[in-house]
C-alpha cells in the first residue's frame, strides 16, 4: 500500500530544519546557512513492511520568538518534526512558546523534536524545566546532528511510525463509531438486534451478542 502524507518541519531559525531535510532526502550536508523563505516542500519516502509512506516535508521558515505558526501551512499535516539547537537552550523555549500559542492547529499530531547539532556538543544546552515541559507534549526527543546523519532517518521513521499507529487508532475509532451508529437505529432495544449464531453451542452465540453487533458486510 502507497500513503502519501504532509509533514510540517518547525523551529526557530537557523536551528537545522532544512539541513535535516536535506539529509534525509538527498544524503547531502551544506556548511552554508541560506535562511528559507516561507516554506520548501521536498519529498521522502519511508517503507515499512508492506507499506509505503511518502511524506510531503513543509520546511517552514524559523519563526521568530513571538510569532505563531501560520495555520494554512500546518492545517492538514498528518505529523510534526519540531527541531531545536541542542547548543542553543533558547531554541526549546521559543518552540514551548510558540507551541503553547499555536495549540489549536500543532497540537495532537503525531510529533518527535529532533535535538539537532549534536556533533558540536555532548552537553545538551537544555535544562531540566525545560525538558520537563517538552515532555508534556508527547514529543519522542531524538538527538541528530544534520552534519554527520546520526539519528537522523532514525528521527523521520519514528515519526513515520507514530503517523501510522495513529491512522490504525482513527480507523479503529471510526470503525467503533460506525457500530454505535448501527445501534443507535435500533434503539438498543434487545428484541430488534439480530439473531446472531457463532456456531452450535448456545453459549458461543450468547457470548457474540453481547459483544455488539456483527461485523458489517459479513
Ligand atoms: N555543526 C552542525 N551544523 C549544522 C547542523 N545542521 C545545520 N547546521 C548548520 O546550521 C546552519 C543553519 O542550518 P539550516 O538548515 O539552514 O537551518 P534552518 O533551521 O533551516 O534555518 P531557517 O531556514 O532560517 O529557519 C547552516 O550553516 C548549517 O550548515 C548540524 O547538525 N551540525
Ligand atoms: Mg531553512
Amino acid at each position: 500500500m502507497r500513503l502519501r502524507r504532509k509533514v510540517c518541519v518547525l523551529g526557530a531559525p537557523g536551528v537545522g530544519k532544512t539541513s535535516l531535510v536535506r539529509r534525509f532526502v538527498d544524503r547531502e550536508f551544506d556548511e552554508d546557512y541560506q535562511q528559507t523563505i516561507g516554506v520548501a516542500i521536498s519529498k521522502g519516502t519511508l517503507t515499512f513492511d508492506d507499506i509505503t509512506l511518502e511524506l510531503l516535508l513543509w520546511d517552514h521558515e524559523g519563526a521568530e520568538p513571538g510569532l505563531q505558526y501560520n495555520p494554512s501551512f500546518i492545517s492538514g499535516a498528518s505529523g510534526l518534526i519540531f527541531v531545536v539547537d541542542v547548543a542553543n537552550a533558547s531554541t526549546l523555549d521559543h518552540l514551548l512558546e510558540a507551541q503553547v500559542k499555536g495549540r489549536g492547529y500543532t497540537g495532537y499530531r503525531p510529533s518527535v523534536l529532533v535535538a539537532n547539532k549534536i556533533d558540536l556538543t555532548h552537553d545538551i544546552a537544555f535544562t531540566k524545566q525545560q525538558l520537563e515541559k517538552a515532555g508534556k507534549h508527547d514529543w519522542l526527543i531524538i538527538q541528530a546532528s544534520a552534519k554527520s546523519g546520526d539519528n537522523v532517518d532514525q528521527a523521520f521513521m519514528k515519526l513515520g511510525q507514530r503517523m501510522l499507529d495513529a491512522r490504525k487508532k482513527s480507523a479503529w475509532a471510526i470503525r467503533r463509531k460506525d457500530r454505535s451508529h448501527y445501534w443507535g437505529e435500533l434503539g438498543h432495544r434487545r428484541e430488534l438486534r439480530p439473531k446472531v449464531r457463532c456456531g452450535g453451542s448456545a453459549g458461543r452465540a450468547g457470548r457474540s451478542r453481547r459483544r455488539g453487533p456483527p461485523a458489517l458486510g459479513r
